[in-house]
Parts: structure tokens; sequence; C-alpha cells
């Protein structure tokens, strides 16, 4: 459908304007097609105007007379109209025996106008320097106070427009902006100070040590304190100093590609609301409670800050990739265990950010599983409440170490490499 159509053409657009390539090649510029059992894949693009409705169905004569295999296709209102104002365009994903794809496309042109073939893209879109973060902006709608009416906040009109004006401050930030700042009422101050107390009364026995010394610091230098909700702009200007780290406003839950691009420049996405005030010790989804109190500690420390090398493993990989490595986002900096001094203690961001989740993690109640890479990045999980499973490291570094491994072991047909000075990626090996 329409929708569809929008969603390939911002695809498109995304990855010519990285190129210089004007948008899909004309038949003959670019076959790098790979051949399977004779057959080359084959996406295909081509206008029925007014007049030439037939030839709909003369085109399909000519997918049967190739024995062609149609795998997708879709049509919407064509754009070039002058004065027919019924052309339609189609795209069609097929396989054609490679031997007939010349003839098969001299044929689709006799019946049909403007006949493009687009080619796959074998890589997908990835930013290449800072700037390019701008555009990793694919937000999932789950958890979304307007639309599900599980959310804490669904029935309080007063909280959806606070977020819609928080949302609003991130979808207007460009990468050079400063980050925005936002008074908080006294409601949600209230909330923080809960959730702040409460957590605090617990980390000394549960949170691990890096943990405990990066709020320490933060405590000491960046204004963290029950009292007030800190601000992104001096956290930033602080883990810069630390690790390098830098924060740019979200304003949800990003697709985890997008999600984990960032990670490779040192840049970490961060929503600046707060959760409903009727659930301060869980919230399903991020919120500035969970970035601030889970992540941010973390992001202070040198070694753990290394883990964002996922994120340079994540840039142009497959989805199958995608979805492995955010799995192992999930069970390591989000949810992870490891042991210190004989005793299992938290690092993951959403058990430190919720106390409910932290208190119960450490209980003797749920599952342990040791860590490893490659059997935790098939583990399902579920992001509605707690994890049935939570694996142990043998140590913090023992988890970064195995990480490194995976990471370099994923295969890509190029390696990257961030250039700190730039705050680019230098792309070596491209074939
Ligand atoms: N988006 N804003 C935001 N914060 C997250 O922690 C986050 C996300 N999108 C995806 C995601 N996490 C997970 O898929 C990770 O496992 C990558
Ligand atoms: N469950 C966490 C919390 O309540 O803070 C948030 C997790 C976000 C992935
Ligand atoms: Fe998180």
């Amino acid at each position: 459908g329409r929708k569809q159509s929008l969603i390939e053409d911002a695809r498109r657009d995304r990855s010519s304007s990285t190129s210089s390539s004007p948008g899909p090649s004309r038949l003959g510029d670019n076959f790098v097609f790979e051949e399977k059992h004779g057959r080359v894949p084959l996406n295909i693009l081509f206008t029925l105007s007014n007049q030439k409705n037939a030839g709909f169905f003369k085109t399909g004569k000519i997918f049967e007379t190739f024995e062609a295999k149609l795998l997708h296709i879709e049509s919407r209102p064509g754009r070039k109209v002058k004065n027919s104002s019924s052309d339609l365009e189609f795209f069609l994903k097929c396989e054609v025996h490679s031997s007939d794809l010349e003839v098969f496309i001299n044929s689709l042109k006799k019946v049909a106008d403007d006949v493009r073939t687009i080619p796959e893209e074998k890589v997908p879109w990835f930013p290449k320097q800072i700037k390019d973060l701008d555009r990793c902006n694919i937000l999932i709608t789950k958890f979304d106070p307007e639309m599900d009416c599980e959310h804490p906040g669904y029935s309080d009109p007063e909280y959806r427009k606070r977020r819609a004006y928080i949302s609003e401050l991130a979808f207007g930030y460009k990468q050079e902006d400063p980050l925005p700042t936002v008074e908080y009422t006294a409601e949600e101050v209230a909330t923080w100070r809960e959730v702040y107390l409460k957590l605090r009364s617990v980390y000394p026995g549960l949170a691990c040590r890096q943990f405990l010394d990066g709020l320490q610091q933060l405590e000491a230098e960046c204004g963290y304190s029950e009292e007030r909700i800190p601000q992104l702009r001096d956290i930033s200007a602080f883990l810069k100093e630390r690790t390098g780290f830098q924060l740019r406003p979200v304003a949800g839950l990003l697709s985890a590609r997008d999600f984990l691009a960032s990670l490779a420049f040192r840049v970490f996405q961060c929503t600046q609301y707060i959760r409903h005030s009727s659930a301060p010790m869980h919230s399903p989804e991020p919120d500035c409670c969970h970035e601030l109190l889970g992540h941010i500690p973390m992001l202070a420390d040198k070694e753990f800050a290394q883990f964002s090398q996922i994120g340079l493993a994540s840039l142009g990989a497959s989805d199958e990739e995608i979805e492995k490595l955010s799995t192992l986002y999930w069970f390591t900096v989000e949810f992870g265990l490891c042991k210190q001094n004989g005793t299992v203690k938290a690092y993951g961001a959403g058990l430190l950010s919720s106390y409910g989740e932290l208190v119960y993690a450490l209980s003797n109640e749920p599952e342990y599983k040791t860590f490893n890479p490659e059997e935790t990045a098939v583990q399902p999980y579920q992001d509605q409440t707690y994890q049935p499973v939570y694996y142990v490291s043998e140590s913090f570094e023992d988890a970064k170490i195995k990480m490194r491994r995976y990471a370099a072991n994923i295969k890509r047909p190029f390696a990257v490499c961030y250039d700190p000075f730039t705050c680019r990626v230098e792309i070596l090996d491209q074939p």
C-alpha cells in the first residue's frame, strides 16, 4: 500500500543522499545481482498510463512467457501526471532466468512506460558521520501513552500533553544543537524523588562497583540528588570528559538498528520525559529515571563505555544480526548481572532503574544462566514485565571480552573503524 511505498521512498532517499546517485538507476547501470539456480532477483518499477490500462495484463503475459517468479507487487498513483490523471506506478520484486534478463526487460518496455530496475541493496544504509544520526530516528510505537491502553498514562490527558511537548523537543533536535532543557513540574520531581530514594537505599547491596563509583561522581560533580532531575546538557558534558560519550534527546523507543548505530559514535539516545506517577517502581519503556539512573553511571566507566563496540558491529549488519546484537544488548547493558567478590551484582540499566525488578532479579526467584554471547544472542526475551531469566558474567571484564570476541566474528563484506578525531566511521576493505 501507500505506506509501504513511502517507507521504500524514504529508504531510497536516505541512501541516495549519501552516495551521489540521483535515484533508482536505469537498466544496465548497475547489475550487482547474485545468481540463484540460474535465476536473478530483480526489482522493477514501471508506470502504466491511462490509455494502456490493458497493459497490466500484458505485463502478466510477459511474466508467464519468461517464467518469471513474482515475489511482491504493489501499486500507487503515478506522479508525473500531465493530463492523464489515472497513471499507476507499479513496484515488483521477482526472479528471472538470468539468460532472459535483457529480453524480459525489453518486452516490458513495449507495454509499460518508464521501466526501471532498482538494484537490491546489499548493505543496509548506516550513518557514516555523527551528523547522520539526525536520520537515525525511526521510532517504534510500543508502550506509547497515546496508543497503548495498558499504559499508565493512557487515561491521563495532562500526562499525554506533557509527553507530546517533550517529544517535540526531541523531534526537532539536530546534532549540532544544544541539548534541550526541560523545566520539570513539581509532580515530575516528586516521582523522581520517590524513584531516587527507593533505589538509592538498595544500590549499596545490589549494584556493581562501577555503578556505585559512577553514581557517587555524579552526585559530587553533576548535581545528582533526589531534589531535582538533572539536565541532559550537564550530564552530557560530564560524560564527554570521562568516556567521550555524549547524549542526544529521543522521543521514545528507537528501532534497534538506529539505537545501536548511535552507540558506534559514542552517542547515547536519551528520553527526557518521566514515567507516570502511578507506576514509579517499574516501567516497560525507557524514561529519564531509566536513562539517568540506570545508564548514565555505567557510561561514566571507561571499560563499560567500550561496550559501545556493539554499536560498531551493528553498522550495515543484516536484520538477523541486528536482532542478535539487540538481544545481547538486552541481556547485558539492560539486564546484565555479574559476579563481584563472590556475590552477584547488577550492572544492567533496566534493573538499576526499576526498584521492583532490581530486588526481584537478585532474589532467588528467577533463573540464572551463564553469559555466553552465542547462546544469549538467541534467548527469547519479553519487554512487558520482569525477565524470566538473567545472564550472569564471571566478572564485568569477562562480559566485555566475550562481547568483543562475538562482535569481531560477525561476517561483513567490509570492516569499520571509528575515528574519534573526525567523528566519522572509516570503511575498510570495501569490495
Ligand atoms: N530506544 N530510546 C531507546 N532506548 C533503548 O534502550 C532502546 C531503544 N530501541 C531499541 C532498544 N533499546 C533495544 O532493542 C536494544 O536491545 C538495542
Ligand atoms: N524497566 C525499566 C524501568 O522501570 O526503569 C526500564 C527498562 C527500559 C528498557
Ligand atoms: Fe535502556
